[in-house]
């Protein structure tokens, strides 16, 4: 079984939730970048809106002044990890991939058709991740009969128009949007039952990282202390079949990613010889 890929957040934003002012500064993100590569990161996101509930919406010049300087910089640092621009608005996702980004990270899901027909052409990888509304109404529409079920139906449905706009199949990764649209109980329900999402017969992306709901199950409310939180959820998800993990904390995921990795390689191969046997 190929490893668990580790995506590292590089939020460029004055406002992101947990590391917003932090990379705004073109020459410490990209120093933060090149830590994140050094400690094992696969995939580097880099974002230039804050997705946080209620966040207010950055203007396309401001989204590209936050995040071009900082793929230019990887690019010219000849850095060979994936480059995913993490944004919903197609100009940006443009200019960024004709930049040096390898991916687009869509938290709407390619709701735009003009998203969909960018990834079509380009043939970037896709992160299609589920939502509800806008992050900043998203909040009223946690309302859901049976959540996994649901989000389910509604990736099926993105995955759906993806195809039909040209995109192939193989550059599609889903997410089930952790924190988005959802409250505490529904994102801990997600994650219980994240091996339900594998019947989607795509690729897994989990994104738990220092999220609320790990404060809400824990306690701790400051999210820059939520490491631990995030290490259990990520690795209870790796367990179900996640096959990417979105994350602030890339040395501390790698490590436990690792781990989780070597212990499920071991179920495969006795799961492979006790079948054998029969
Ligand atoms: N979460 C955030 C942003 N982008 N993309 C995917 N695919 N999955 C996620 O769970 C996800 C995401 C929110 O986290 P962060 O980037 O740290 O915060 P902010 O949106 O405030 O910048």
């Amino acid at each position: 079984m190929s490893r668990t890929r580790i995506m590292g957040v590089l939020n460029a934003t004055p406002d992101s939730f947990s590391d917003g002012g932090l990379h705004l500064d073109p020459e410490r993100a990209l120093a933060a970048a090149l830590k994140m590569i050094a400690e094992g990161a696969d995939i580097l996101d880099i974002g230039g809106e804050s997705t946080r509930p209620g966040s207010p919406s950055v203007s396309v010049d401001e989204e590209l002044r936050r995040v071009l300087p900082v793929i230019v910089a990887l690019r010219s640092a000849q850095v060979t990890v994936e480059i995913s621009i993490d944004t919903s608005k197609p100009e940006v996702a443009a200019a960024a991939l004709s930049a040096g980004a390898t991916w687009i990270n869509d938290v709407t899901g390619f709701r735009d058709p003009r998203m969909r027909v960018l990834a079509a052409e380009r043939d970037c990888t896709c992160v299609v991740m589920h939502l509800r509304g806008t992050p900043a109404d998203m909040a009223e529409k946690a309302i859901y009969r049976d959540v996994v079920a649901e989000v389910k139906a509604e990736l099926n449905a993105a995955v759906e128009a993806m195809l039909v706009a040209g995109i192939q199949r193989h550059r599609i990764i889903l997410d089930p949007g952790f924190g988005f649209a959802k409250n505490a109980a529904q994102n801990l329900e997600l994650l219980a039952r994240f091996s339900e999402l594998c019947d989607l017969g795509l690729p897994l992306l989990a994104g738990c990282s220092r999220k609320s709901f790990i404060g809400a199950a824990s306690g701790e409310i400051d999210a820059r202390r939520r490491l631990p939180g995030t290490l259990a959820a990520h690795s209870a998800a790796q367990l179900a079949g996640a096959r990417f993990l979105r994350v602030h904390d890339v040395a501390e995921a790698v490590q436990a990613a690792r781990v989780i990795d070597a212990v499920t390689s071991l179920q495969s191969s006795a799961g492979a010889s006790h079948g054998s046997t029969r």
